[in-house]
């Protein structure tokens, strides 16, 4: 889960300005743990906080910058919205990440690439050395400053470099990874095909423009050299910071259950975000959906029917023309009324499938027919379809080697 909050938070803006008074900065009920609580909850293992946005405002009490909440009335101006938050995924058992935006709107040294880039790397050294294990550093690729703003050259080596040497176990998520890749848009969508393979001379940065671009992050490539899985980032609602306006615009349980089939279901991860209020909440309409979003996903994944009616006789039959074809039987011991379909292959070996067929044998006809199709598999592919009720079922496969072994699921 994905955590927008700062001073747009009390500003009702999406991008701010930098010129903001920090004395706005004033959650009076801020709960690091309702949103932890909220979140798993509903079953989201990982949080990502903005602890700076475009503003350049700090949601920790930075040395390199006055733009904080060492400066702000919250908690009296002894407080650390970064701590309570790393606290709070540690007390919920879930894992913390860190989103510091690298376009910064206050801070007098943006444009000075050498300059910001070593004052950026000091406020990364104090994200990773002060609050224990982050699990991800998020890099946004935005920089808005248009065609008469101030240029500020990256020294992305550099900041990588010290995120392995502080953190190596963090996942580091931008356009250019290095370790996961932005899924080239923000409704939350994975390509088809979706590859967590990619060639890393096509996306070396981010924030680089062009369609091809956009392509190479929807789609990755079969032959990629680099392992970067994708990441869909999306809002609950239509922004990414809190705006009353928007509270009866939060998305429902049928959208973000299409989300997780678009974006899991795709071999990728879903990062959702639900972003806390001026109070320092999540609001309440936001949890009751992130419950009914978990509802529907246990109510739907909760019994795997292959392995209930005996997935007993299942078999591999191979040897066409082309060796890395192969059709997976499932014979039933019993009829079974199906409506959604999970397919697996064994990532730690890499991703192999290219196409997939699934068909079904009617159970009263004795007719087979085709019931989905697609491209990639990867960690996880899933599909609903028309209920049916069927007696066996068969996935043709086919891969670029192998064939690897494919998991299948089958739920009501
Ligand atoms: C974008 C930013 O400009 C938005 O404000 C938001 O943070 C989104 C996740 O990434 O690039």
């Amino acid at each position: 889960m994905f955590l927008h909050f700062g001073v747009n938070t009390f500003t009702d803006r999406e991008w701010g300005d930098g010129q903001e008074d920090p004395a706005i900065f004033a959650p009076a009920s801020l709960d690091a743990r309702q949103w932890a609580r909220a979140a798993r909850s509903a079953g989201f293992r990982a949080l990502i906080l903005t602890a700076k946005h475009h503003d350049g405002f700090c949601l920790w009490p930075s040395r390199t910058t006055k733009h904080s909440v060492a400066a702000s009335p919250f908690r009296g101006g002894q407080g650390d919205v970064v701590q309570e938050f790393v606290d709070a995924c540690r007390a919920e058992n879930l894992r913390a990440g860190l989103y510091l935006s690298p376009w910064d709107r206050n801070n007098p040294v943006y444009g000075d690439s050498p300059r910001y880039n070593d004052l950026y790397v000091d406020q990364l050294r104090e994200l990773l050395t002060h609050y224990g294990e982050i699990a991800e550093v998020w890099f946004d690729g935005a920089n808005g400053e248009g065609p008469n703003g101030k240029k500020q050259t990256y020294d992305w080596p550099r900041v990588w470099g010290e995120v392995r040497r502080l953190q190596p176990r963090a996942v580091m998520f931008s356009d250019a990874g290095p370790d996961v890749r932005w899924c080239g848009n923000e409704n939350g969508s994975a390509g088809e095909p979706n590859w967590s393979t990619v060639d890393p001379a096509i996306v070396t940065v981010p924030g680089m423009p062009g369609a091809n671009i956009i392509n190479a992050l929807q789609h990755g490539q079969p032959d990629g050299t680099a392992w970067r899985p994708a990441e869909c980032d999306v809002s609950i609602r239509p922004g990414w910071f809190h705006h009353a306006a928007e509270d009866a615009r939060v998305k429902t349980a049928d959208t973000l259950v299409n989300l997780y089939f678009r974006s899991v279901g795709r071999n990728a991860k879903l990062l959702l975000n639900v972003p806390p209020t001026k109070e320092g909440l999540l609001h309440a309409t936001d949890v009751a959906r992130l419950s009914e979003f978990a509802d529907r996903r246990r109510a739907m994944f909760a019994e795997d029917l292959v392995a209930a009616a005996g997935g007993g006789s299942t078999a591999r039959i191979s040897g066409g023309p082309n060796p890395f074809a192969v059709e997976d039987h499932v014979l039933f011991s019993r009829p079974i009324s199906v409506s959604a379909i999970r397919l697996e292959e064994p990532i730690d070996q890499g991703q192999l499938v290219r196409s997939f067929v699934v068909s079904g044998t009617d159970a009263d006809t004795g007719q087979a027919a085709e019931i989905v199709r697609g491209a990639t598999i990867g960690h996880a592919r899933l599909e609903r379809f028309a209920p049916r009720r069927i007696s066996q079922l068969s996935v043709v496969t086919d891969s670029l080697a192998g064939p690897p072994p494919i998991a299948i699921k089958l739920y009501a």
